[in-house]
């Protein structure tokens, strides 16, 4: 198992600085970083170029994209023209909010990941019971890239189920949300990890215990 691909750093932390010196101390375990509105609306999207050209990460930008098709598109396209390799675009919107990223990723050569579910209690009350048609959704449009949560394993595994072996799904919710590394890996390809990372008084320790769990 090559574990450089299997944690991708959430780096929500709110200043740039800091930010880079978390990332610095682990970047040698991992090739993939994940922002979002924290940093960006902090630091900019300039931060995007920072990570690729420092420590030859490739970007996903998580902006849980969630509107009218034709501000998605714009929502991609500045994402894009700021180098990020990927975005996360929430399933609720419906079809044609998401083909509009689609097709602007396409477009740029660079990837999507679809929400399907999320982590947090709250995504019981609503958007739980739409996951697997968002995940339908998703395979129709032929998406290749999904996000599914962590801490509910059983979730995991009947999004799994929708989307087939061969699509890419990456896992938040590990750790401090409850998900088990290994557990997660059962259904999912990459697990998505922040808190329990960047807030350790030792960020480096922190990756490689999670990485002994996971070997
Ligand atoms: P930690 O809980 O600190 O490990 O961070 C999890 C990261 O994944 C954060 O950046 C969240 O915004 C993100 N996330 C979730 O926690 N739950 C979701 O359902 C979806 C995401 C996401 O899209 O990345």
């Amino acid at each position: 198992m090559n574990v450089k691909n299997k944690i991708i750093l959430a780096m929500d932390i709110m200043d740039l600085k800091e930010s880079i010196n978390v990332t610095e101390e682990v970047s040698n375990y991992i090739n993939t970083i994940k922002i979002g509105y924290p940093l960006t609306l902090t630091a900019g999207l300039d931060c995007i170029n920072i990570f690729k050209e420092n420590f030859d990460l490739q970007v996903i930008s998580d902006f849980k994209v969630a509107d009218i098709p034709a501000t998605n598109e714009k929502i991609c396209q500045a994402t894009f023209n700021a180098n990020s390799d990927a975005i996360i675009v929430h399933g609720f919107t419906g079809e044609d909010s998401v083909k509009a990223c689609l097709d602007t990723a396409n477009n740029h050569g660079k990837e999507l990941f679809l929400l399907t579910e999320m982590s947090h209690p709250g995504a019981k009350m609503f958007i739980q019971e739409h996951a697997n048609d968002i995940s339908k959704m998703g395979v129709k449009l032929g998406i290749n890239n999904y996000v599914a949560p962590s801490n509910r394993p059983e979730r995991l595994n009947e999004i799994r189920d929708i989307i087939g072996n061969d699509s890419f799904m990456i896992s938040p919710g590990v750790g401090t949300q409850g998900g088990n590394p290994s557990e997660t890996l059962k259904y999912s390809d990459a697990l998505i990890i922040g808190r329990s990372i960047y807030q350790s008084s030792c960020p480096e320790n922190s990756i490689k215990s999670i990485i002994e769990n996971i070997k």
